[in-house]
Formats: C-alpha cells, sequence, structure tokens
C-alpha cells in the first residue's frame, strides 16, 4: 500500500490529498497516512531524513519508489494511477497544465508565501509588514494573468479540470482568507472574477470543499 507522510494542514499535502481523491485512491484502503511537520514532529527523525533529506512533507512511499515535491507526486499520481481517466491526457492539456504547475511552485508561491508565513506563523512583534503587503500586492498582480486565461476557458489548462487546477486552487484559497484574516496588513484583495467562477466550479465539479481550507491555520 502507498504510504504518504504529511499532516493535513498542510497545502502541499492537500494537493497530493485532493489528487488521490480525485482518482479514487481512498485513505485506509489504497494508502496509509501518517502525520508529520510542524507538531506532529517526526519530518526531522533520521528515518524520514533518508526519505526525504529536506525534511518536509508531502512524502510518498509507493514500493521502492520514494517521491517528493508536491507536484511531482500528483504528476506520478496522474500517470501511474489514472484508470479511470479523471485528467485529460491530450498534449494540449497535459502541457497546459505543466505550465501552470510550475508557474505555481516558480512564480506565484514565492509572491504569496512571505504574507502567508509571515501572518500565520510569525509572531506580531517580528512581521516585516512591508515586505507582507508588497508580497500580497504582487499575489494580486501574478493572478490577474490566471484571471485572463480563465476569461477564455473553464479550467487553467481548458474546459477539462487537470493537476495545474489543484495546485493553483489551493494557493488562491490561501490567498481569498489571509486577506479575510488581515485585511489591513495584506491591503486590498484584487477582485477577479473569472477567479471566482472558477473556484465556484471547482466546488460544484471537484473534491475542492472535501479539503480546501475553511480557515487559516495559524501557528505561531
Ligand atoms: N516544494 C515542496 C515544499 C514542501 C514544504 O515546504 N512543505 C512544508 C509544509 S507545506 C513543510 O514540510 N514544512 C515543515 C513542517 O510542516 O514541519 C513541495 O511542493 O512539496
Amino acid at each position: 500500500m502507498m504510504r504518504l507522510w504529511g499532516r493535513k494542514s498542510s497545502i502541499n499535502v492537500q494537493k497530493v490529498l485532493w489528487c488521490l481523491s480525485e482518482l479514487g485512491l481512498e485513505e485506509g484502503k489504497n494508502f496509509e497516512r501518517i502525520d508529520a511537520g510542524l507538531h506532529f514532529g517526526l519530518n526531522r527523525t533520521p528515518e524520514f531524513l533518508k526519505l526525504n533529506p529536506n525534511g518536509l512533507v508531502p512524502t510518498l512511499e509507493d514500493g521502492d519508489l520514494i517521491l517528493w515535491e508536491s507536484n511531482t507526486i500528483m504528476r506520478y499520481l496522474a500517470r501511474q494511477y489514472d484508470k479511470q481517466k479523471r485528467f485529460p491526457i491530450d498534449i494540449a492539456s497535459q502541457y497546459g497544465s505543466e505550465k501552470w504547475l510550475d508557474w505555481q511552485v516558480g512564480t506565484m508561491w514565492p509572491a504569496l508565501r512571505t504574507p502567508f508565513l509571515g501572518l500565520t506563523r510569525v509572531p506580531a512583534a517580528e512581521r516585516n509588514y512591508d515586505a507582507i503587503r508588497k508580497s500580497y500586492q504582487d499575489t494580486n498582480s501574478l493572478l490577474s494573468l490566471l484571471d485572463q486565461t480563465l476569461a477564455n476557458q473553464k479550467y487553467c489548462s481548458g474546459n477539462q479540470f487537470h493537476i495545474g487546477d489543484i495546485a493553483l486552487a489551493l494557493c488562491v484559497g490561501r490567498w481569498i482568507l489571509l486577506h479575510e484574516a488581515f485585511p489591513e496588513e495584506t491591503g486590498p484583495r484584487a477582485d477577479l472574477k473569472n477567479i471566482n467562477a472558477w473556484i465556484k466550479r471547482l466546488e460544484n465539479e471537484t473534491k475542492y470543499s472535501e479539503i480546501a481550507e475553511k480557515e487559516l491555520n495559524i501557528v505561531k
């Protein structure tokens, strides 16, 4: 049975859990999950570091194969376990999704990470409020690019849901929650109508609501 290491509150673990759920793979039946990270610990033990030298979650064991990096784990699961053809495999959809997966990890998350970690992991007295606000406003601008794409298609890589949507939507969820909880610190949140409609679509057509955080997990 596959083994997934990671606490459910982690955005990157949530990507994998959402993907598994879309593929019809169930915890306890098709995979086991071990809580690790933050207050659960385990991720700095010598045993865990042998699996993932970064000491981070998620980490997946599937037989002899050990994977880390949430987007790579989703790519693997979609390739290996998509018996029901949940995700399209035509070249345009696949690489449309790949593009957004790389954008999420390489462009958008580096901007959103500053307000996210700054407001949920750093005590108020130690926060860099200028950097938090600037990066939140940068995220507004970056997400307007996704919004433009979603003006012409239902999902990030075309008219069918793909794993790129999973990575993006969980970030968008944090972006919304951060502004709700810390409106002064983030400054205004851009009103992006196509993103709003896409989130509604994800709620109606995918397992988004099962996985997405309803409130921020603030750990200081
Ligand atoms: N690029 C990695 C980042 C992994 C990462 O930063 N994981 C965080 C949780 S979201 C972590 O393990 N933090 C340490 C902890 O939870 O104790 C991925 O996408 O999987």
